[in-house]
């Protein structure tokens, strides 16, 4: 069960991405969206909260990133530092802080915290044997190895993983590994390293986490009970790399923190940035409590190696929940950044200019919570129309045109309930209660079901009282309709603020709301008697197919330029003698006629003149040509096939075509004009 325990301030960190591309939608449902949601919340509540993120700014990936386009790893984590950090703003992340792990700040923090571990003996130095490019004069991180997967035979595998079986490997697992900057083979030499001993911390993680956190979701608290059951082994926490905070030991060159040792460190440097006199409050107070919002490939980092680290140091507050979600697929493929396989905020700002909340919405309707969930355009589009369209815009723009027709939009007067405004009521009761609830113990989709809920009883209630149609018998009656209906969109504007801050704001300004209060949440007396609302304008507006063919054109465009760039071709196949292929009858003939096969969208039927009687081949290229691009065209046929039939129509042959790496079939012919009938030998 959720800890009662009351907390005085809360601490809510997102993951701090890498700076060596831009943020995408996977990054958002997983990560961003959730804690602003939980911030914003929590700030509606009036309570001291503040939301810390930045940029992972050191570790291999950014110096890989550099060398690829010949720049410096600080030209990278500028360019993206920016990029992220702007379009984070963009989507209204209300991030108290948005810090950098190349601060000034950070890096002395990250220093003396390394310092104070080492100067405890919390530290063990092991030597170990490792790539060195001799050319290069440089030690290979596992990332800069690349040789033979010995489980799938990708002969592009990386030191730590294989990414076209998936496995994980030591870059001493590679079949002729070879260095990415020279190609060299490199050599192994001995170097020494420091290494925290997690086994050392494992009983006290245990029952942290065991004992002390069973509240937390299952997939974090699953993950890190396998980790622990596994038994947990020192980790290195240095690396030979010249991109990062140097290793504060005398006498130690050419060697810096490991990026996973001082990223998250990194929380409380960015802390420190935001408040340099009262940061400790949020870091050591056992009553503040801190929450760190990831993806689940962190949660070993964030659960037992920081909480180790933290505990080695002394002094620090411990994480009180780290929400983690599963990871979103973006039309049924794994989201990949090498591949260009994803939606990128900065694109959809874009692209979708004013549209955030439509993208919030969808990435928290659909958030991966539980399990792995998928993305798709068709599903963005149809959540905005009929949800976001169809059922909350809809009824706030009902209810304050009705206001205006009938009231110049002033608040009208509530008389005497009747029995449809307590139904309405009732349901509406509860709200207040569960929604915070769910948002309180990460249940963000089910919270959002909760806003989104209001929205449906106020749409029910305008189609159940129907007051147009009392305006001319009951004006008494359209009053008191309309003072509900319009207490309800007061209400939708407190509800939704913390998942659709801009639409919430929008609708405040219309209905002149000077401030939200949570507290008025489930209240029908928000707005005062006689008090002027605005003209409505429309909260959201439906997104045309064109919009969204637009993007699911893009990606197909993306899947089809992955696969010819990534084209390797088939291994050849067994021997075949001359004598074999002499049994082909293969021939050139002219296309005579073509047309489409009825209801057979691949397949062509030509006429050929073969140089004797002619004959009729049916072949599955229509997707790729027009029948007119065919005629007059000379191909390679096999004439000694025994005919076939084809939606009735006999094909007596096969048309020879070359199939490329995108599945595209082009039809092969002679170079030059030949004799119809003529062999290919
Ligand atoms: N940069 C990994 C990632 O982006 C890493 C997170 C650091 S959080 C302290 O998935
Ligand atoms: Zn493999």
């Amino acid at each position: 069960m959720a800890e009662e325990k009351k907390f005085k301030r809360t601490l809510v960190t997102t993951a701090l991405p890498y700076a060596n591309g831009p943020v995408h939608i996977g990054h958002l449902a997983g990560v961003y969206v959730p804690a602003d949601i939980y911030a914003r919340y929590l700030r509606l509540r009036g309570e001291d909260v503040i939301l810390v993120g930045g940029s992972d700014e050191h570790g291999v990936p950014i110096t890989i990133k550099a060398m690829k386009e010949g720049v410096t790893p600080q030209d990278i984590v500028d360019r993206y530092h920016k990029l992220i950090k702007e379009s984070m703003e963009g989507l209204g992340i209300s991030f108290d802080v948005y810090g950098r792990t190349t601060s000034a700040t950070h890096r002395v923090t990250a220093t003396d915290f390394f310092k104070t571990l080492y100067d405890k003996g919390e530290f063990i130095e092991k030597t170990s044997q490792q790539y060195y490019d001799e050319e290069a004069d440089q030690w290979l991180a596992d990332r800069y190895i690349v040789g033979t997967c010995p489980h799938c035979g990708n002969e592009r595998a990386y030191g730590d993983q294989c990414e076209s079986c998936g496995t994980s490997l030591n870059a001493t697992d590679l079949i002729n590994p070879h260095s990415a900057i020279t190609g060299n083979v490199p050599v192994r030499k001995e170097t020494k390293h420091w290494y925290m001993p997690l086994d050392k911390w494992e009983p006290k993680l245990r029952e942290w986490i065991l004992e002390g956190h069973k509240e937390w979701r299952t997939n974090v608290y699953g993950q890190c009970k396998s980790w622990l059951e596994g038994g947990l082994q020192p980790r290195a926490v240095t690396r030979d790399l010249n991109w990062g905070i140097p290793v504060p030991i005398e006498g130690v060159e050419g060697k810096v923190l490991y990026v996973w040792f001082d990223a998250p460190i990194g929380y409380i440097s960015i802390t420190k940035d935001l408040l340099p006199d009262t940061w400790e409050r949020y870091w050591k107070d056992p009553e503040s409590r801190i929450i760190h919002f990831i993806g689940k490939d962190n949660i070993v980092f964030h659960c037992l190696i920081f909480p180790a680290m933290l505990m080695a140091h002394g002094g620090y507050h411990l994480p009180d929940n780290v929400p983690s979600n599963e990871f979103i697929t973006l039309e049924g493929e794994k989201i990949s950044t090498s591949r260009n396989w994803a939606v990128w905020l900065h694109e959809y700002l874009a692209d979708f200019p004013g549209k955030q909340d439509v993208l919030r919405y969808v990435l928290t309707a659909n958030a991966p919570e539980a399990k792995d969930n998928d993305f798709t355009w068709r599903d963005f589009q149809a959540r905005n129309n009929n949800e976001l369209v169809a059922i909350l815009c809809n009824f706030v723009n009902r209810a304050l045109v009705l206001t205006h027709k009938y009231f110049e939009g002033k608040v009208p007067p509530c008389h005497e309930l009747t029995e449809q405004e307590t139904a309405a009521l009732n349901e509406f009761k509860d709200v207040k209660e569960t929604l915070g609830r769910n948002i309180e113990t990460f249940h963000f989709r089910e919270a959002l079901k909760d806003a989104m809920g209001l929205a449906r009883i106020g749409n029910k209630y305008l189609a159940d009282t129907e007051p147009w149609k009392l305006a001319k018998t009951d004006m008494a009656r359209v009053e008191t309709i309309l003072h509900v209906a319009v207490q309800i969109a007061a209400n939708l504007a407190i509800a939704f603020e913390p998942f659709l801050p801009f639409s919430a704001a929008r609708l405040r300004k219309m209905l002149g709301m000077a401030d939200v209060n949570w507290d008025k949440l489930g209240c029908l007396d928000i707005l005062p008697v006689g008090h002027q609302i605005e003209q409505p304008e429309l909260l959201f507006e439906k997104i045309p197919d064109e919009d969204i063919d637009k993007q699911i054109q893009r990606l197909e465009r993306i899947k089809q330029e992955n696969l010819l760039n990534n084209f390797t071709p088939k291994a050849v196949a067994q021997p075949c003698t001359f004598d074999d292929f002499l049994k082909l009858d293969i021939r050139v003939g002219t296309v005579t006629a073509c047309e489409k096969v009825k209801k057979a969208d691949k397949l062509l039927k030509l006429t050929i003149d073969d140089g004797l009687k002619g004959r009729t081949i049916v072949s599955g290229i229509a997707k790729y040509y027009v029948p007119e691009d065919l005629v007059g065209q000379q191909v390679c046929f096999i004439a000694n096939f025994p005919p076939r039939q084809f939606k009735g129509i006999e094909s007596q042959g096969m048309i020879l075509s070359a199939e490329d790496a995108d599945g595209r079939l082009i039809v092969v012919g002679p170079q030059g004009s030949v004799k119809p009938g003529v062999q290919v030998k």
